[in-house]
């Protein structure tokens, strides 16, 4: 048998939550070269239009739909709608999430809240939601972005770090929790990626820019394009028996004490 087959998401339901733009719609793009139908969210009417007009350019008919992922009764709501109007979910990718760069001693706990809320608490609401069809359909894959920071601190991101971390062993339980209905959970663990997310932060010139290019072996940035071959393993039935394991697409800085001075 062709090992290829072993890659392909012909026939599969893909949802990838605030994939109007940046990581998610790469991931999405991705998916749908490899034969899924993407389904996506987004917080609002705009973005959810940009992202079906920048699909549809690349000749991807996607579904999209205006949800804030932590909104438990609209999350529920959505998926519902997308198993009436799409079909039952196979691949859910939670993708959608914030960041907020403040010194801890100056962040208000409601902004510690709200960077949990998202990229926390949102992808337990949506994995709640998509899980009771998988397991009716007898398999599901289930992949949570998480991030340098589910293993490292840094100044200034003490919410996404905690969030990232706890992102880490959220997708470990639910591995252990829902491995024996044939669903795997697994998390992709970008390194640092060109999107609007990291902009403020990779202005040439700007000293945490230059950081990073010596913190990384390949000495650049990585771009949402890289993530896509090990997103679409995690997607597919080549990873059946990868459960509870954070795929780290960094361009070795996890392996790497950084670059000697000169
Ligand atoms: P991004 O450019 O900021 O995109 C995030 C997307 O999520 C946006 O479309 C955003 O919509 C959406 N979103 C935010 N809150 C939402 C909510 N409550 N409900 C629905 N959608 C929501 O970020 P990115 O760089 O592509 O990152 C995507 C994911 O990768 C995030 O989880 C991030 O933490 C993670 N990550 C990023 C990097 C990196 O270097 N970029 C590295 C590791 C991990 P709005 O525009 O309306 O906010
Ligand atoms: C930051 C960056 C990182 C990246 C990513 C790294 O301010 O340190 O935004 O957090 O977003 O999570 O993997």
């Amino acid at each position: 048998m062709n090992i290829n087959k072993n890659f392909s998401l012909e026939g599969k339901i893909a949802l990838v939550t605030g994939a109007a733009y940046g990581i998610g719609f790469a991931l999405a793009k991705s998916y749908a070269q490899a034969g899924a139908t993407i389904v996506f969210n987004d917080i609002n009417q705009e973005l959810v239009d940009k992202g079906l007009k920048s699909y549809e350019e690349l000749g991807i008919k996607a579904f999209g739909y205006v949800c804030d992922v932590t909104n438990e009764p609209k999350v529920m709501e959505l998926v519902e709608t997308i198993e009436k109007e799409v079909g039952v979910i196979d691949i859910l990718v939670n993708n959608a999430g914030i960041i907020k760069r403040i010194p801890m001693l100056e962040m208000k706990a409601e902004e510690f809240r709200q960077v949990i809320d998202v990229d926390l608490t949102a992808p337990f609401i949506v994995a709640k939601a998509v899980i009771p069809g998988m397991i009716k359909k007898g398999h599901g894959k289930i992949i949570n972005i998480c991030s340098m920071m589910s293993e490292l601190g840094r100044e200034t991101v003490s919410a996404y770090a905690a969030a990232k971390g706890g992102l880490k062993m959220l997708t470990k339980n639910i591995a252990s929790e829902y491995g024996e209905y044939n669903i795997q959970c697994n998390g992709l663990g970008p390194g640092y990626i060109e999107t609007p997310q990291t902009a403020p932060i990779r202005t040439p010139g700007h000293p945490f820019n230059e950081f990073i290019i010596a913190k990384t072996p390949a000495a650049r940035w990585g771009k949402p394009e890289d993530l896509a071959g090990p997103a679409v393993f995690l997607a597919s039935d080549a990873s059946d028996f990868v459960n509870g394991h954070i795929l780290y697409v960094d361009g070795g800085i996890l392996a790497y004490i950084g670059k000697q001075p000169q």
